[in-house]
């Protein structure tokens, strides 16, 4: 589906007062001496993979819901990042998981992500389900599990998700495992740790110099006493004993209630440890909302701490990889993905506009007000405008979803995939 030139049609409705409000946002700016070109640079700069699992209605063990015109194949799945790449022009990757997406014509699919402006960034591995064709089961782990057969399959097929990743062209294999055990007794945790390290270190050894390995945690669920991998402190120890290709993936669900993640992301990048970011919303746990739904102030503090070490020549951190791991149960996939990259991307801008000169010294002073007051102020700077802008100069919509709702994209999609299909995945 091209929409190029109705973009354009649909972005002259919105320009009157888009010149409005981004004439104001400017002026605001200049007047502190921020270069407001600079910024809306550095917005069209930013990208966020999109998951290839998260283009269908995803559901709770309770039900699924699903809206009509989801995507068949992963041929599909990449039609549908492209329009919103098209949309939003800041979308320009995919984040794949195997098995669901295993890429049959590679060549042919290199072809239509090119067709689309797309690249894969990362694959996912899978070891938290059965597979109908799978010798032994994951029921007590995969990589820690006490049976040596079970963790060679669980090894070999991650080792077969990097093969498919090559394929693709993709560099970034993220693991995060489900092993843990659900009762007192059940699981020693100092051999568990010791065969998870062993088992990723194998697959590490598979893994081609230029690629990462991103190790993601998680506090709890689907195991509820203990996790193997529950904290960023056990993600960066797996990483240490690994080597300097293996780094900490923060998804920003997988806290308990009320951690302080920037504090977290910004000990990760002082480290030079910090691989890549999973955004979504969340109220008590894994809850794969919308990004920026629930606590928009701590998304911005994230991103305070983010942008601080990105601009700090002295920290050694590798680039972030960003992407999105959301499910949606009752909006239209599409338009919650469009929702969380508009809230990264107005987030992510007030975080360009801290003056970290003014910030710095107020620290150096103990001044907690002056401190504070300056984040609050950034925070309730209206940053839609610079984004909206960002995307005008990238080809894309101001309005991205009141694009799609008024081309009628979903009905179209329905008309031609079906109300009843529906797109593998959570
Ligand atoms: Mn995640």
């Amino acid at each position: 589906m091209d929409i190029f030139n109705q973009i354009e049609e649909q972005n002259q409705k919105h320009q009157a007062s888009h010149a409005f409000q981004f004439q104001y946002i400017a002026e605001l700016l200049n007047r502190k001496g921020i270069d407001v070109q600079g910024v809306v640079d550095k917005i069209k700069a930013f990208q966020i993979a999109i998951p290839s699992w998260a283009l269908g209605t995803g559901g709770t063990r309770f039900g699924r819901f699903p809206g009509g015109g989801e995507p068949r194949n992963l041929e599909e799945k990449i039609e549908d990042i492209g329009l919103l790449h098209q949309l939003n022009r800041s979308s320009d990757s995919i984040s794949l998981h195997i098995p669901w997406d295993i890429p049959k014509d590679p060549i042919a699919l290199k072809q239509l992500l090119q067709a689309n402006g797309l690249s894969i960034d990362s694959v996912n591995s899978n070891t938290f389900q059965d597979q109908p064709d799978q010798a032994l089961s994951y029921k007590f782990g995969s990589l820690c599990h006490t049976d040596a057969r079970v963790r060679q399959q669980a090894i070999d097929h991650n080792i077969a998700c990097i093969q498919h990743g090559q394929a693709l062209d993709s560099k970034v294999l993220t693991v995060w495992l489900a092993d843990g055990s659900n009762f007192p007794g059940q699981q020693h945790f100092r051999r568990a740790w010791q065969r998870t390290a062993d088992s990723l270190g194998s697959i590490y050894q598979a893994m081609p110099e230029d690629w990462t390995m991103l190790i993601e945690y998680k506090p709890y669920e689907p195991n509820f006493y203990s996790m193997v991998i529950p904290d960023w402190g056990t993600s960066y120890s797996l990483c240490q004993h690994l080597g300097k290709n293996a780094q900490v993936l923060v998804d920003l669900g997988h806290h308990l209630p009320n951690t302080n993640i920037e504090q977290i992301v910004a000990r990760l990048m002082h480290f030079g440890r910090l691989g890549g970011f999973h955004f979504n919303g969340s109220m008590y746990g894994d809850d794969d909302l919308t990004t920026g739904s629930i606590k928009p102030y701590q998304f911005f503090l994230i991103f305070n701490e983010l942008v601080d070490a990105m601009n700090d020549p002295t920290v050694k951190n590798p680039p972030l990889a960003w992407m999105i791991d959301a499910s949606h149960n009752s909006k239209d996939p599409l338009e919650d993905l469009m929702q969380s990259v508009q809230n990264i991307l107005t987030t992510y801008a007030k975080a360009l506009l801290v003056d970290r000169v003014v910030l710095s010294a107020a620290q150096d002073n103990n001044d907690v007000l002056a401190a504070e007051e300056l984040l609050r102020d950034v925070f309730a700077t209206d940053t839609r405008a610079l984004v909206a802008e960002a995307a005008r100069q990238a080809g894309g919509a101001m309005e991205p979803i009141a694009v799609f709702r008024s081309l009628g994209i979903r009905e179209k999609l329905i008309e031609k995939r079906g109300q009843k299909s529906i797109a593998t995945g959570l």
